[in-house]
């Protein structure tokens, strides 16, 4: 039989039409360099952003307004750390190790959800980024469990129950907030303010302007556009800011019958720009406390290396 190796435009070909069948790409599988790198790209910066996002949140541990609500923010903070570690895991197994990844993100060459460089200022804030992140969030990340590449659609379904729960009881602080005092309402609805127009920024540039999204696209890594994640997240939340009695800071908003969508005003992008490329008014901090951690749990990891180091040696004695 002849010795016949498919040349590189005959595998891009299986690989797409593997991708058009709906198969999952596995680690071990022939994928191109291109696929593999957006990949990275995508899901580390998906995992920086939920370490990072921690911090926002874990600002208020230590002063939650009671035992339960304290109990509920250091749950769903560790949530965020686990969903971190799910996610650089699954990175790991296209070939780049954590430690590059952390790199990466320490030299601003990787980059993080552009919610988590504006300041947490009011308890009512902690509401605000359960309902409204974490809200964002799911949106995009329900669409990601049908990802092509296999290991992360895998760690998006426990992701997106474990932000179910964090969206909801982000709502329910809020709805406690907003059907009390009359300052207690006002902090609810300036948390609204200041959270609504960097939530609808979450969901990226607009299509025409996504330089990843077509091919993301072709291959399935994404299923739904920037545009389209976006809307649905304004539709769905527009009648829980109702519920809440609480006003979304847009003039612009308004349903639209023909459409069936609630129009909506146009997104500051000069700020989200500012933000991503690193000067929004927390990126330097964000960074600066995330070195630190690093650094103080770096004992950790030298422990855990030494504890491998010597079960391998106790192995090759007894063999
Ligand atoms: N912020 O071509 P585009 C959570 C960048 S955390 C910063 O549309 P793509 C939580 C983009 O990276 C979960 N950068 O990109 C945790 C690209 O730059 P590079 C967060 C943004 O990838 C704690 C450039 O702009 N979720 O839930 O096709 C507490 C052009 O954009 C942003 C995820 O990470 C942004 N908002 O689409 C509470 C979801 N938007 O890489 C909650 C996973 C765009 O060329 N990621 N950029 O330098 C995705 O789904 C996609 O990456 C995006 C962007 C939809 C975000």
């Amino acid at each position: 039989m002849a010795d016949y190796r498919m040349n590189e435009a005959e595998l891009e070909k299986v690989f797409q039409d593997r991708i058009d069948d709906e198969q999952k790409i596995e680690p071990k599988d022939w994928m191109p360099d291109t696929y593999r790198k957006n990949l990275i790209r995508q899901m580390s910066q998906h995992a920086h952003s939920e370490v990072i996002g921690m911090q926002p949140e874990g600002n208020w541990i230590t002063r939650a307004p009671s035992l339960r609500r304290k109990m509920i923010l250091l749950a769903k903070v560790q949530d965020e750390a686990g969903h971190g570690l799910y996610i650089y895991s699954a990175a790991e197994t296209l070939g780049i190790s954590r430690e590059e990844m952390v790199q990466a993100l320490h030299d601003g060459k990787a980059k993080y959800a552009s919610i988590f460089n504006y300041p947490s200022l009011t308890w009512a804030d902690v509401g605000a980024i359960g309902w409204l992140v974490d809200g964002a969030a799911i949106v995009n990340q329900i669409t990601l469990q049908r990802t092509s590449y296999g290991p992360y659609a895998r760690a998006m379904v426990r992701v997106c129950k474990e932000e179910s729960f964090h969206q909801r009881q982000g709502y329910e602080s809020l709805l406690v907030l907003a059907s009390g005092s009359k300052e207690q309402q006002q902090m609810a609805q300036d948390a609204l303010n200041r959270w609504w127009w960097p939530s609808l920024m979450m969901f990226g540039p607009h299509d025409a302007e996504s330089a990843h999204s077509a091919q993301s696209m072709k291959w399935k890594i994404k299923r739904k556009s920037n545009d389209e994640l976006r809307q649905a997240f304004v539709d769905q939340t527009v009648p829980q800011a109702q519920y809440l009695g609480l006003t979304i800071p847009d003039p612009k908003l308004k349903w639209n019958e023909e459409r069936g969508h609630y129009d909506f005003g146009e997104i500051d992008w000069d700020e989200f720009y500012r933000v991503i490329n690193g000067n929004g008014l927390c990126n330097r901090q964000r960074i600066v406390h995330h070195r630190r951690a690093h650094d103080n749990g770096a004992w950790v990891r030298e422990a855990v290396e030494a504890y491998d180091e010597k079960q391998k040696a106790r192995k090759q004695q007894a063999a």
